[in-house]
This record gives C-alpha cells, sequence and structure tokens, in this order.
C-alpha cells in the first residue's frame, strides 16, 4: 500500500544512517552510561548532526520512538497525517543521551511491550498515519469507519461460500435489510469489544487507557 502511494505521488520517505554522522574514526554511535548500568546510550552528536543535515532550514515535526513516549492513538495518527514533513528518529538497544530531547518535539510510544529499537515502531507509524492520508486506501475505504475509529472493535465478517465446513453465515446478512444488517453490525462490535477489550467501551472521544 505504502509503495503504491509512493508512486502516485501521496506521500515519499526516506531513510537515514546515524553511523554516517560520526565525527570518530571507529564510526561508534554509543557510549556507556554515565553512572554506571547495563547496557548502552546512544551518543548525541551523530544524532544532532544527522537531524542538522536531514532537516537543514525546512520545517519539520520530530518524532522520537520511545517506550516511554505517549500511546500513539488512532487520533493522533490522524493529526500526524495533516502535517507536510515528519522526522522520525529511533533509538536502539537501551535509548538515547537525555540531551537529544532537546532537539525533539514529541515522544510517541506504540505499546507497552519492550522491543530492541524504535525501528519498527517507527513503521508500524508511518502505516498508520498513511492511512490517514486522502488516497492511500482505496476509493470507498477510509481510515475513518475502522476498527478503533469509533472506539469499537470490528464486526465479524463473511464472504462466499454461505455455509463453509458446516459453518454458517448468519442469514440476516444473506437477506436482512440494510437497516438491520447496520444494526446487527453495531451490537456485533459491541458485543466483541465487551468481551475483547472492555476498556475500549464506556468512552466515545476520549479513552482513560492511553
Ligand atoms: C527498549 C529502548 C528499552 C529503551 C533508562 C534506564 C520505541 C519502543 C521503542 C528500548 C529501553 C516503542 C533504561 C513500544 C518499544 C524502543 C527499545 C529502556 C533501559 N533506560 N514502543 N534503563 N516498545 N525500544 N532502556 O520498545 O526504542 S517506540
Amino acid at each position: 500500500m505504502l509503495g503504491r502511494a509512493r508512486e502516485n505521488g501521496l506521500l515519499d520517505f526516506r531513510l537515514h544512517n546515524i553511523r554516517d554522522y560520526t565525527d570518530n574514526k571507529h564510526r561508534k554511535t554509543d557510549d556507556y552510561p554515565f553512572g554506571g548500568g547495563a547496557g548502552m546510550v546512544m551518543m548525541a552528536q551523530p544524532i544532532y548532526d544527522c537531524m542538522d543535515a536531514v532537516t537543514e532550514g525546512s520545517r519539520v515535526h520530530r518524532i522520537l520512538l520511545t517506550p516511554r513516549g505517549r500511546l500513539l492513538t488512532p487520533e493522533r495518527a490522524q493529526q500526524l497525517s495533516k502535517l507536510d514533513r515528519i522526522v522520525l528518529l529511533c533509538g536502539h538497544y537501551e535509548g538515547v543521551d537525555e540531551r537529544v530531547g532537546a532537539i525533539i518535539d514529541e515522544e510517541l510510544s506504540i505499546g507497552d511491550y519492550v522491543l530492541t529499537g524504535g525501528e519498527l515502531p517507527a513503521m508500524v507509524l508511518v502505516d498508520c498515519v498513511a492511512r490517514f492520508v486522502p488516497g492511500v486506501l482505496g476509493s470507498e475505504e477510509s481510515a475513518s469507519d475502522e476498527s478503533h475509529a469509533d472506539g469499537l472493535l470490528e464486526y465479524p465478517q463473511y464472504t462466499r461460500p454461505a455455509s463453509f465446513r458446516g459453518m454458517d453465515v448468519p442469514e440476516i446478512l444473506l437477506n436482512g435489510h440494510h437497516a438491520n444488517i447496520e444494526k446487527w453490525r453495531r451490537e456485533q462490535a459491541l458485543l466483541k469489544t465487551k468481551q475483547m477489550r472492555p476498556t475500549l467501551l464506556g468512552r466515545f472521544g476520549k479513552r482513560t487507557d492511553r
């Protein structure tokens, strides 16, 4: 989807390797943490120089992917989709020198689990944001009527055949009226949400678990 969107000129993305901006002969990008402790910390210098080179003059929104950031929500993704240019900074291993915070506009996480770096979260963010860019999804599809968009999980879907290994498609979908089908889908979405993600209910606009 993103490749097609790029071909169609709807969006573009570039990759920059922080190691190319090191100023030491070993091209080292991390060092031991002051005060001790396990793991390495990414140095400020290559990150500052990379950010300078990448942004040079143009107005950009700078996001650091970090497990301590605010949770990426569909609401935030939609807002980000309206921006002209975003720079995503990915840490690796144990994180980045705190002074990098001075050149960052926003810190985002994609969920409360620990990964080995910010690269996959960056791709997740790009994919999630791109869906809100007009034209990226198919013509009739819209990011706003998808799962989570209205605070509910998706309703059950079926395609042919109407009967498969003894499992039948609900009668209402085969010959129900449009209004009844809409009602059924709404009920099913509510039921699924209650079963799987009860904390998504009780809000419609504001979430308390993010
Ligand atoms: C994992 C970075 C653990 C830092 C202070 C003292 C980006 C991520 C990441 C990673 C630590 C996201 C420490 C969900 C994620 C990411 C790598 C903690 C140890 N700090 N969203 N000790 N999950 N992960 N460092 O892991 O960079 S967005």
